[in-house]
């Protein structure tokens, strides 16, 4: 198991309906992102910067890097790049960030 971590950018103003839209997920995409190999998958907020923090485990053998690939993701990433900064494609603009310290 890997644990990964970046970053993504809300818009300003849309902090309560970006949580509401994760408070009611689709079934079908946590199902995807688990079925991934994604576990322990959190989003914290920086409310002052608009920084989302991302932090997941990935399986050993997981298939993360495909999930763009799936329907489901592509119509998420539809629906959230009202309230993120998107690449072209819908896809969030991610930064990945490199572990400096683990305390187990
Ligand atoms: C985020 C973003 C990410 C996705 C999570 C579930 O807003 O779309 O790509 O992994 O939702």
């Amino acid at each position: 198991m890997e644990e990964i971590a970046f970053t993504m950018k809300l818009k300003p103003g849309v902090e309560a309906e970006y949580k509401r839209r994760h408070d009611e997920i689709w079934p079908e995409l946590s199902t995807a992102l688990t079925e991934a190999g994604i576990r322990d998958y959190s989003i914290f907020l920086d409310r002052a910067s608009g920084t989302l923090f991302g932090v997941q485990k990935r399986m050993e053998g997981h298939s993360a890097t495909r999930l763009p690939e799936l329907p489901v993701m592509q119509r998420w990433w539809q629906y959230m790049a009202d309230l993120m900064d998107v690449n072209p494609d819908n896809s969030p603009v991610v930064q990945p960030l490199e572990p400096v310290f683990h305390l187990d």
